[in-house]
């Protein structure tokens, strides 16, 4: 799933489901922290089939609850309709990565999400996503499945996909969210809607992409939404040769899509750009008739664990992602978008302060190789880039120790941007994978953690994480 040995940990199955009361703490949990800090991955619930790839996972959701300078620790495997298929015959029965054509055929009509790659909270439920199907809904304070397939009290088809990177709106609260192959399989069709804090849809749009692309994030500002369409294109011929969804098409040109939120969607307009590649969306605002969407990008393919089409073999130079900016004029006209790059470190999982999802933001947080080393990953950092300077702060890993994405938790709900805490999960590389939540100030991470929460185990994979903030918990 990535091409280096730091960051590779966070990958590590694991199977078991643990409890741990009032987790040992080396330093002191600050008083202003409490609430939740889940994440999720894929955690295979029996072995990949040959020519399977790690994307395909059970989703294994996992939360530190701090409370009062304590910690309990929980994990649980998502019970998706896959799950609990596969549980009663025990074995796997669909063994390829988004390519239902080898799927058992007592598992015809059942949802096929793992849920293994993101999870955000809604009311009294954590949401756990893959980006080919609907949420699965877990309590927020058990992490018991409550229902396989979410709809939202039936508002969303039941075989509509939902993007595994929804954003919630910083002025209304609302969740925005799209799915993609959203008219069936290999569609061309993307849904992008918003749901209020009430759980009500109250926004609904219909888009075409000029080719069906592996849209795995996008951007929401106060206006608008964006799209950034790679050439990571659907695979027919692989699908019947056996394979997965995916391959990477250097034929294909890169596009930035750009629309307005509540409108219907007939103002889309694609902007072609050079064929790049990367995945996650830092931060997007509008400002003065513009648009700038921070993300990262990749000179090609991202992921070593999906082919290239034209068969040549992975190139982990080409595909290391930096921080870009990308910019259009919302009002004129665009010959082309805008592409800068933003820092010199390697940022594959960036993260902002999500109470500025949709508005104009200053800061930065992610896992990175030391920028002195980056190539050879030979220790891993926590950084934080400071967009008004465009400076970063760095707290660098022992070099046994391995970083998962983090998240940004404030210190209070009306705190500054960016003061508050970084937390993140470590590896240790020389205790079997035993792991460690790290607790940093997220002004001061060159000071290291201030506080270690200590797992007994190996903590469960993770892809993406989400800080829940007490006053976010109901009564
Ligand atoms: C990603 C991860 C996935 C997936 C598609 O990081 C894209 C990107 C864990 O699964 O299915
Ligand atoms: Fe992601």
């Amino acid at each position: 799933m990535t091409q280096n040995p730091v960051l590779g940990a966070t990958y590590a199955s694991l199977r078991a489901e643990v409890d741990v009361r009032d987790c040992p703490v080396d330093g002191r949990i600050p008083e202003n922290l409490s609430g939740g800090f889940y994440a999720v991955g894929p955690d295979p619930q029996y072995p990949l089939a040959p020519g399977n790839i790690p994307f395909d996972g059970e989703g294994h959701v996992r939360v530190f609850r701090i409370r009062n300078g304590r910690v309990d620790y929980r994990s649980r495997y998502v019970r998706t309709e896959r799950y609990l298929a596969q549980d009663r015959v025990r074995r796997s029965l669909m063994p390829m990565y988004r390519n239902p054509s080898l799927d058992d055929p007592s598992v015809q009509g059942l949802s096929r999400s793992t849920a293994n790659t993101h999870v955000i909270q809604h009311q009294n439920l954590i949401l756990a996503l893959k980006e080919d199907s609907p949420p699965t809904a877990l309590d927020l304070n058990t992490l018991e499945t409550v229902e396989p397939v979410y709809t939202f009290g039936g508002q969303l088809p039941r075989d509509q996909p939902f993007t595994a990177h929804p954003k919630v709106c910083s002025r209304t609260g609302n969740i925005v969210a799209f799915g993609y192959e959203a008219r069936g399989f290999g569609s061309d069709s993307i849904a992008v809607f918003e749901i209020d804090k009430q759980g009500r849809k109250v926004w609904g749009a219909e888009v075409r992409m000029p080719y069906v692309s592996s849209v795995h994030d996008f951007a929401v500002t106060e206006n608008h939404i964006a799209f950034f369409l790679i050439p990571l294109a659907i695979d027919p011929e692989q699908m019947r040769r056996g394979g997965i969804h995916w391959s990477w098409d250097k034929d294909k040109k890169t596009f930035l899509g750009f629309m307005r939120r509540y409108g219907d969607g007939t103002d889309l307009q694609w902007i072609e750009g050079p064929a790049r590649g990367g995945s996650h969306t830092l931060g997007a605002f509008e400002d003065g008739g513009k648009l700038y969407f921070d993300r990262e990008v990749t000179a090609a393919n991202p992921y070593s664990v999906i082919p290239n089409k034209d068969g040549a073999p992975y190139d982990a130079a080409a595909g290391t992602s930096y921080l870009h900016r990308l910019t259009v004029n919302l009002n004129g006209r665009n010959s082309g978008y805008g592409i800068e790059k933003l820092y010199p470190l390697i940022a594959p999982l960036p993260r902002q302060d999500d109470r500025y999802n949709t508005v104009p933001y200053r800061y930065g947080f992610m896992g990175c190789p030391d920028p002195a080393d980056p190539v050879r990953w030979k220790a891993a950092c926590y950084a934080r880039v400071d967009h008004q300077t465009r400076s970063y702060q760095l707290w660098k890993a022992p070099a046994t120790q391995s970083l998962g994405e983090p998240v940004f938790a404030p210190k209070r709900v009306d705190a500054r941007e960016g003061e508050g805490y970084l937390l993140g999960v470590t590896w240790h590389l020389d205790q079997s994978l035993r792991a460690d939540l790290l607790i940093l100030d997220a002004e001061h991470l060159e000071d290291g953690p201030i506080a270690t929460v200590q797992l007994p185990v190996q903590a469960s994979p993770q892809i993406h994480g989400w800080w829940v903030r007490e006053d976010q918990y109901p009564p």
